[in-house]
């Protein structure tokens, strides 16, 4: 097993569109093993394959306190959205130190594969509602940041660059 670097935002390579993976293979799973260890070293409670530079459709999340209910989803996508919609603080690891509200509906009905490459459904609420639209964003190459104003945007950005230098 690794941890994998975590790119940071502002970087291009978050913006990619991730594949869907076509077959899931022993290298697939190697990958999921890595993206776990990555996720609780950290820690958070999620991560997709575009934060550490991977671009295909693969989600790892554990929103339990005891780091021990890992949940896998390859492929997912996003089946329906029910309930209102509700604000929660996210926090992304690819946006270190950075809290803000984003509004999601309540309730979300995903499908997605399994390390064993089996189809599954899952109907989530509260922080895992979150998390899997949180990473299913970015798959979409879409970060967080983004449903804040510009004004906040660009403060972000120009926050984690300085950071950035300061760091080097
Ligand atoms: O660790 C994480 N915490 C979190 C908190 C609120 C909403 C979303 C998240 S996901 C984040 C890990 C991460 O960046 N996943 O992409
Ligand atoms: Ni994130």
């Amino acid at each position: 097993m690794a941890i994998l670097k975590i790119l940071q935002y502002p970087d291009a390579r978050l913006h990619r569109v991730a594949k869907p993976v076509s077959e899931v293979t022993d290298a697939t799973r190697k990958l999921i093993a890595d993206m776990a260890e990555t996720m609780y070293a950290a820690p958070g409670i999620g991560l997709a394959a575009t934060q550490v530079d991977v671009h295909q459709c693969i989600v790892v999340i554990d929103t339990s306190e005891t780091h021990d209910d890992l949940r896998v989803f390859i492929n997912p996508e996003l089946l329906s959205t029910e309930g209102d919609l509700k604000e929660h603080e996210e926090g992304c690891l690819s946006v270190p130190g950075i809290y803000d509200t984003v509004r999601r509906p309540e309730q979300v009905k995903v499908r997605a594969l399994n390390e064993r490459g089996e189809s599954f459904t899952l109907e989530a609420e509260g922080l895992l509602a979150v998390c899997i639209q949180h990473e299913i964003d970015h798959l979409q190459g879409k970060v967080f940041v983004e449903y804040l104003s510009s004004l906040k945007q660009s403060r972000i950005r120009a926050k984690l660059k300085k950071r950035l230098r300061e760091t080097l």
